[in-house]
């Protein structure tokens, strides 16, 4: 028989290259939040895939980038940390964008992790000739092995979970077989609720927007009653999310509600608030309260 593999699997690279997409393709469920803006993902979650023979614990991360206040900070963290907790990296790169000090700077920080990193190379859908070996001699990194994937369309996957697979060292089921993430099912529809933020309201206005599930309860009817809580850090910005005559929040309650259900095979009554809770990305116990705070590991 063969033996059952286990490990941990971080998910790394710059803003917007396709980490979440990639989860989400591994996972074969919607779960991580994706979007055309970066710094979408703003804390490390696990997603699990349990296979026959293997069990994946893959790290969806933050973009690593120059963080503009508190919040920032805390994203680069969570993803830095990751370094020290994982079996094998996955480096994440898009194809479509050329080589930078960026870049040249995650290879280092992952060479100096000494863990087994594999360069993934994502988009290809869109860069048919894109040249690996350059790209890697640019950044100092031509001894990492590299796979071309494109998490949109599916192509390389296979080989790159065949892969991981066999990099995976013997271990044990670390969760039950049908526990999908470590995360509570409130965060993953706050997540649901500020993708579509992403999607709707202009430049900073998602990215100094928080979403804070108050209440989630079934209903006699069996429909779900959410209270959610949407902050933000300026009243200007509250208008704007709410919108004239409340046009914009109720099209972000609307496309948000079909996506929790579609999660929770159940219909849902979404209860949208707006808050101000001025300049919150840069107070600590803010970010705390809202889980965006790494815990001080003492090792
Ligand atoms: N064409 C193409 N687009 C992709 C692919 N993978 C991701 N994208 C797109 O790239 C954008 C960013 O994807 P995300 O998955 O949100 O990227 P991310 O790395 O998680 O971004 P952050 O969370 O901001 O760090 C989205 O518009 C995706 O649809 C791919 O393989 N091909
Ligand atoms: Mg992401």
């Amino acid at each position: 028989m063969k033996e059952f593999r286990s490990g941990f699997i971080g998910i790394i690279g710059r803003p917007n290259t396709g980490k979440s997409t990639l989860v989400n393709a591994l996972a074969g469920e919607k779960l991580m939040i994706v979007s055309t803006k970066p710094q979408a993902t703003r804390e490390r979650i696990g997603v699990i895939l349990t296979t026959e023979h293997a069990q994946m614990v893959f790290y969806d991360t933050p973009g690593l980038h120059k963080p503009l206040h508190k919040l920032g900070e805390q994203m680069n963290k969570a993803a830095l940390n990751t370094l020290k907790l994982v079996d094998l990296l996955l480096w994440l790169v898009d194809s479509t964008q050329p080589p930078g000090k960026g870049d040249q700077w995650v290879a280092k920080a992952l060479k100096k992790s000494k863990t087994k990193v594999m360069v993934v190379f994502n988009k290809i859908d869109l860069t048919a000739d894109f040249n690996p070996e350059e790209f890697l001699s640019r950044v100092g990194a031509e001894e990492w092995p590299w796979l071309k994937i494109s998490a949109l369309t599916g192509e390389g996957l296979p080989l790159l979970l065949e892969k991981i697979e066999a990099w995976l060292p013997v271990g044990p089921q670390y969760y039950p077989e049908e526990m999908i993430t470590d995360r509570s099912e409130s965060f993953i529809i706050s997540e649901f609720i500020r993708e579509e933020i992403l999607v709707c309201a202009e430049q900073e206005v998602p990215h100094s927007t928080a979403v804070v599930i108050e209440q989630l309860e079934e209903r006699s009817t069996g429909q779900i009653y959410i209270r959610a809580l949407v902050l933000v850090e300026r009243d200007s910005q509250k208008k704007i999310i709410i919108g004239r005559e409340g046009s914009l929040l109720k099209k972000i309650g609307k496309a948000s509600r079909k996506k929790i259900e579609a999660f929770l095979e159940k219909p849902v009554y979404l209860d949208l608030w707006v808050k101000t809770k001025k300049d919150w990305r840069n107070s600590l116990p803010m970010l705390q309260e809202l889980g965006y705070t790494e815990p001080e590991r003492t090792d």
